[in-house]
């Protein structure tokens, strides 16, 4: 009797919420399964228009060049594989921002501490990202929460031609039927066409841990309009920055590489790893010497 009232309950307040057009809720009836090799799923209507249109307005003005990561050092580096512009919002920067943190973590299964801060993209017109994994190559981008496991891809603006995502090595690549309103680079492999709320859920490692090569993928150039996108990725630990607070006075390095780090100028070029922000506190405090004098040890 509990049960069904609560049943009643959560259905009314979900009847509710999807009146005003936002999906507050997990609702597996509009997830469907693409492909077992990568395993990638969409679920059409994610975030309502008002969601996307609120995650465009917090990106404009703040975009800059995407930058790619280097396989051998890690690094962040500019380069033509990706052209697009994008930047990265606050984790539950706000009140919607968080809702859809916690929607996607109810999607998934996987914690909201595994999962990087959402990455706002803007592609205009010929501008793409070139095929490649989402996991890392290099142990740097490892140390904090390993590798990345998933990655959930939200489109924030349908797109009038182009701009698919398309999986080159999928396992379902050639029977997947494209009319003439596919572009010839998501003919390469299968795509999945950007619609305004939708999201595409992917993952990067087998079940077994290992990498899934079958998950390269790409975003083909926009052809006609513009792209918005909101990426999450999540990683198979906590990828949150421990906050440590220095009880003890002390101030440290939390890897012994910090001193080589500082030396070539991350400090000033990574300062929200290196030195930390206003909720987390940085892993190379004291190579940056950003240690105040009474707790510098
Ligand atoms: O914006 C996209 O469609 C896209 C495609 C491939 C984004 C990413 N990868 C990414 O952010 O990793
Ligand atoms: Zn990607």
């Amino acid at each position: 009797m509990a049960f069904f009232s609560s049943f009643l309950l959560f259905t009314a307040l979900s009847t509710v919420s999807m009146a005003k057009g936002e999906p507050d809720f997990y609702d597996p009836a509009r997830v469907t399964q693409l492909s077992w090799r990568p395993r990638a799923f969409l679920y059409k209507g994610f975030l309502s228009h008002e969601e996307c249109d609120h995650l465009i307005k917090l990106a404009k003005g703040k975009l800059v060049k995407s930058m790619v990561a280097d396989n051998d050092s890690g690094k962040s580096v500019m380069s033509t594989v990706r052209t697009s512009s994008g930047m990265f919002l606050e984790k539950h920067q706000d009140e919607i921002v968080a809702r859809v943190e916690q929607r996607i973590a109810a999607w998934t299964f996987l914690p909201e501490e595994n999962g990087e801060s959402i990455q706002i993209l803007h592609y205009e017109n010929g501008q793409k990202y070139d095929a490649h994994f989402d996991y890392f190559h290099d142990k740097r981008n490892q140390a904090l929460g390993g590798h990345r496991v998933a990655t959930v891809l939200m489109y924030l603006s349908d797109v009038k031609k182009g701009g698919e995502t398309v999986f080159p090595n999928a396992e379902g690549k050639l029977s997947q039927h494209k009319d003439e309103t596919w572009s010839d680079c998501a003919r390469t492999g299968y795509a999945v066409k950007p619609n305004k709320g939708d999201a595409l859920l992917f993952f990067s490692l087998r079940i077994d841990a290992t990498t899934d090569p079958s998950s390269l993928h790409a975003s083909c150039p926009v052809i006609e309009g513009e792209k918005w996108s909101a990426t999450k990725w999540i990683h198979v630990r906590n990828f949150d920055k421990p906050l440590r607070k220095s009880t003890s006075g002390e101030c440290s390095d939390d890897n012994e590489l910090c001193p080589r780090w500082a030396a070539i100028g991350e400090c000033q070029k990574n300062p929200k790893y290196m030195v930390g922000s206003e909720d987390s506190v940085g892993f190379c405090r004291k190579s940056c010497g950003v240690c105040d004098s009474s707790s510098s040890s």
